[in-house]
């Protein structure tokens, strides 16, 4: 098959083939950046060699983001992609770029962990050799292969010749996704596996319950799930639970089911007024479990236990954030019960930063930074919007958004690792401050909590990392990175979408990327995406612009 000489085609001038990405996101190591070639014709291309996971996902993404067919290879035909594991080894079998991709670091999240993601793809003429020392080596290699592919009018496929190096530079790659505020429902859920996938991330923490919902059936607790106003299920049974994890773990994507403990628990209150005990709240809306009401740590051990036993990875979530209103040492005593109950579950912890101060997570642990911006909240300005029984509250919230800056140095002390949250730059309900498009505008001022200074998509792009743990606390072990979406001004899966995109593919670049891009090679690739996050369900709804326009 003939080399094709650079431009590659675009929408104009094939009439309709698939348009270019001029790179990927996240970028790796080594970038094949040779002239296209061609690698398969009549709008189909063959795959042998990858596990039949591995397989099935690289023909979905070829047929949804390209409309290519991935045939099973025949006998004597042309083979268009091989897959073979054998011929990667870490450091070098002689090709010297090998070197270039370092080990990964970082905390492993995955069920059974320790699979090496490197791995190479070499693209000739009518050829493409993947391979990596694992499984997930080779589905991460198909994955930026995919995105790699062009079809042009006729049908012919078309890839960049060259080497591409890659793996990760975190283990730990995630989104927190707030599905209470606003639930969303099991295929929607897939459709935010499917965009993890794409860029690479490897955790899907779920954000289960909190004071407005709780969405995993329970059998122990079954008046915690509710349905909506229509009749409609607003939570996943137990069925549809364990599919999503599975679906999730054929893109190797790990579900971290969290209970928000003990505090963000108005729903069970409702459901389970016992569990105040003996016990008046400090007021009817400010409700948290107490360590010395019997049914409420009995509460926290059975929920602890169901969602474990729903949780193929090492990981619950307990919670631990913004315990408003609860006197330091009850959530002391409350928060070291609960670890308690998970490692008895048999499982690792993670949970929000406050809970550091409890002083009992360990380097099996793991704690998630997430105040980034501790001056951001303004208790002055919140009092003169809520009513004055409230006032004594909100001293207390500002009280633990004051001492948030001393968790990260104490979770360092213990050799707790760190997952890299920080709100400022990661959270993507934090209302965009450059401009839109026109007709985007009045979404862009009604989505994000009203409460965070806005951010440029250019601003949340600008930091690393290391820099970041390194100016929280000298020695931190950073685990990795997670971004987070919470759901209070979603009204529907577009505007999911339109906080999600293009923020959280900048997120993929720092949690991957060993050598991250700059924003202006950064932004240059965000308006190529757009096409891929439309065929993967998206709509047109995400923020369009990279750049500010
Ligand atoms: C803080 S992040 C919360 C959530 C809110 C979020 C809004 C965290 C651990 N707690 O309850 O939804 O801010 O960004």
């Amino acid at each position: 098959m003939p080399a094709r000489p650079e431009p590659l085609p675009t929408d104009g001038d094939t009439g309709g083939g698939s348009a270019p990405v001029n790179g990927l996101v996240p970028t790796p190591v080594v970038h094949p950046g040779g002239p296209s070639v061609q690698v398969g014709r009549g709008g189909r291309l063959s795959l042998a060699g990858a596990e039949p996971a591995a397989h099935e996902w690289f023909a979905w993404a070829a047929q949804t983001l390209h409309g290519l067919r991935v045939e099973p290879v025949r006998a004597g035909a042309d083979v268009s992609v091989r897959v073979d594991g054998d011929r990667w080894r870490p450091g070098g079998d002689g090709a010297s770029e090998e070197a270039c991709v370092g080990p990964v670091t970082g905390v492993d999240p995955r069920p059974v962990p320790g699979a090496d993601e490197r791995h190479r793809i070499g693209i000739e003429e009518g050829r493409v050799a993947v391979s990596g020392a694992s499984g997930e080596a080779a589905f991460r290699a198909l994955t930026s292969l995919v995105q790699l592919l062009r079809v042009d009018a006729r049908g012919d496929v078309w890839a960049p010749s060259g080497v591409l190096e890659d793996g990760p530079r975190y283990a730990w790659r995630g989104l927190s996704l707030d599905v209470v505020r606003h639930f969303l429902t099991a295929a929607e859920v897939t459709r935010v596996i499917d965009l993890l996938a794409l860029h690479k991330f490897n955790v899907l923490h779920l954000h289960l319950t909190d004071s407005e919902g709780w969405r995993l059936e329970s059998r122990r607790r079954p008046r915690l799930t509710r349905t909506g106003p229509d009749g409609e299920r607003e939570y996943y049974t137990r069925e549809e639970f364990a599919d999503l994890v599975e679906y999730a773990a054929l893109r190797h994507v790990t579900v971290v089911p969290e209970v928000d403990l003990p505090g963000h628990t108005g729903a069970a209150f409702d459901a389970y007024p016992e569990l105040h005990g003996h016990v008046r709240p400090p007021h009817p809306r400010v409700r948290f479990l107490r360590p010395d009401v019997e049914e409420a740590r009995t509460f926290a051990r059975d929920v602890v236990e169901e969602f474990a036993e729903l949780t193929p990875g090492p990981f619950l979530h307990l919670g631990g954030d913004e315990p408003f209103g609860m006197d330091h040492g009850d959530y002391v005593e409350f928060v070291r019960h609960t670890h308690r109950y998970v490692r008895e579950a048999g499982k690792r912890v993670v949970g929000w930063q406050e809970a550091a101060r409890a002083g009992v997570l360990n380097g099996e642990d793991v704690l998630q930074y997430w105040i980034g911006a501790p001056d951001e909240f303004d208790p002055e300005a919140l009092k003169t919007a809520v009513p004055e029984e409230f006032h004594p509250l909100v001293d207390q919230a500002a009280e633990t958004f004051r001492i948030s800056p001393g968790d990260v140095p104490a979770a360092a002390g213990s050799g707790v690792p760190v997952l890299l949250s920080p709100n400022s730059l990661v959270y993507l309900d934090r209302p965009y401050a450059d401009a839109a498009e026109p007709d985007q505008e009045a979404d862009r001022l009604r989505l994000g909590l009203p409460s965070y200074e806005p951010v440029t998509v250019a601003g949340a792009f600008d930091w690393d990392p290391g820099e970041t743990a390194r100016s929280l606390a000298p020695g931190v072990i950073v685990a990795g990175v997670e971004a987070a979406v919470w759901g209070e001004t979603l009204t529907g899966f577009d505007d999911l979408a339109f906080l999600l995109l293009p923020r959280l593919a900048g997120v993929s670049e720092k949690a991957w990327s060993h050598d991250p891009a700059t924003w202006e090679e950064h932004a240059a690739l965000l308006d190529g995406y757009g096409r891929f996050w439309t065929a993967l369900g998206f709509g047109a709804h995400f923020r369009a612009a990279g750049a500010p326009r």
